[in-house]
């Protein structure tokens, strides 16, 4: 059934309840001298190539090609559109590899027509650290689909990985492949009912009119609780503690120090959002929350082209109740023009999806890990990971 996953060290499907199998990594490492030494071989017309995506001309040549060929829903309407600053800041995080950002051009015209990237990340599986790199926006152009290059181009990363004597990766899907170790589901709070529904997003519900779905989904204007503010430098230390001490209950998570977290939750303009409260007595943070920006763009739409996303991100509420928290993440991305706030069910994201009119969206999200087994599939709940 899976030609190509059947041969990679990953759980597989037939393994699935075989409770005796050894949790941890499923092939041992070999020196790194050991390792391949030359890229795989790709199909005679095609070459690889390393994107410099400090470079504006290749980052903008990375930008055209997911934006025509990335990611779509099931009904093929909305496509993601990540963007030029935000693909920047996704693939340079502390300690990242130029060389795990990895092109293929069509020889004769050096057309960029696939992707691949790889970041370095530490994760915390159960008690053990483990140095892994997070393998995302693979893409094949539509027109070089079905020829097999996308198992091509997954060697070719986990060879140059490997070449950092990295051993294990993180990854996820909307297909499943052999085997998630959880499955999420993407949720859905409206901030602009009227454009959701008129681009086909969302759909008005049974016995509702317009202007009582616009009433259901209002927002205050301002932020309730006292002391929510912006992120700012100076509350890193704070935040890596509040992060790492919330993270260490998941399965999965993150080990996240102030040099990740300065980079993964500092605000950036368009791309990240963070938020902390700073008690007005004591001064010290409580909470925070984030979310990143990720639009889609709207296809075969006559008036609209755009749909802002918020995703949430990070969430650590320590004296503030949850839900007002991520009631006050939803009133500043009403704020900053989010048409929709978008979140997964894990970590403890249950507990305030529904009561904060959320409504299950029908995408899924596979999280996979590469060469490292667990005996048994998590519940979302038990995962503490956001890729991006
Ligand atoms: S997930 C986002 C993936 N991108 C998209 O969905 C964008 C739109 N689609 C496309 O561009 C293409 O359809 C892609 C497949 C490129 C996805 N992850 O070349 P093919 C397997 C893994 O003929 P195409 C993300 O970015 C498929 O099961 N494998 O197919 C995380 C089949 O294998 P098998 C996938 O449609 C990526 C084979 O590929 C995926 O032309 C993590 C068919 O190849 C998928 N999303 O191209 C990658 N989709 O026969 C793994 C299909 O066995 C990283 N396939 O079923 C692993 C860790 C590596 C590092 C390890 C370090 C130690
Ligand atoms: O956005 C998604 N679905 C939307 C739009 C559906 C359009 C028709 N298919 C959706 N809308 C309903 C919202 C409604 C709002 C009011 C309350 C009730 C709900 O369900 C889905 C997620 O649900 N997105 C996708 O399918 C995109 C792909 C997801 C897989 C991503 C793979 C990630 C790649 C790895 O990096």
């Amino acid at each position: 059934r899976h030609r190509f996953w059947e041969t990679q060290p990953v759980g597989q499907f037939k393994d699935a309840r075989d409770g005796s199998l050894p949790e941890g990594p499923i092939e041992p490492p070999i020196p790194v001298s050991a390792v391949k030494q030359e890229p795989y071989n790709l199909p005679a017309l095609y070459e690889w190539t390393t994107c410099d995506m400090d470079d504006d001309q290749t980052c903008a040549e990375v930008y055209n090609l997911l934006t025509n060929n990335y990611v779509e829903d099931d009904e093929n309407m909305f496509r993601f559109n990540y963007s030029k600053e935000f693909l920047r800041w996704a693939l340079r995080p502390p300690g990242y590899f130029k060389g795990w950002h990895i092109g293929v051009r069509v020889k004769a015209t050096k057309k960029l027509v696939a992707f691949i990237t790889g970041v370095p990340a530490r994760i915390r599986v159960l008690d053990e650290v483990v140095r892994m790199a997070e393998v995302n926006f693979l893409c094949v152009h539509k027109k070089l689909r079905s020829k097999r290059l996308a198992p091509v181009m997954i060697k070719e990363v986990t060879r140059r990985v490997h070449l950092e004597n990295i051993w294990q990766a993180a990854y996820t899907a909307g297909v499943v492949l052999p085997t998630p170790i959880t499955t999420c589901r993407y949720w859905h709070r409206s901030l602009n009912p009227k454009k959701l529904i008129d681009v086909g997003f969302s759909r008005l519900g049974a016995r509702m009119t317009m202007s009582r779905t616009i009433r259901l989904y209002k927002l205050p204007e301002a932020t309730v609780t006292p002391g929510f503010r912006k992120m700012e430098l100076r509350d890193v230390p704070a935040v890596t503690r509040l992060l790492r001490d919330y993270l260490s209950q998941f399965v999965v998570a993150p080990d996240f120090d102030e040099n990740d977290v300065e980079h993964w939750l500092l605000p950036l303009e368009n791309v990240v959002d963070s938020f902390v409260v700073e008690s007005p007595e004591t001064h010290e943070v409580t909470d925070f929350c984030s979310f990143y920006s990720l639009p889609s763009s709207i296809l075969n739409n006559p008036n609209y082209s755009v749909l802002k996303a918020a995703y949430s991100y990070y969430n650590v509420a320590m004296r503030t109740p949850l839900l007002q928290l991520m009631n006050d993440a939803l009133i500043v991305a009403k704020q900053k023009d989010y048409d929709v706030f978008n979140a997964l069910d894990l970590m403890h994201n249950e507990v305030f999806l529904k009561e904060l009119k959320f409504g299950p969206g029908d995408g899924q999200l596979h999280y996979y890990l590469y060469n490292y087994r667990l005996r048994s599939a998590l519940q979302p709940s038990e995962l503490g990971l956001v890729l991006l």
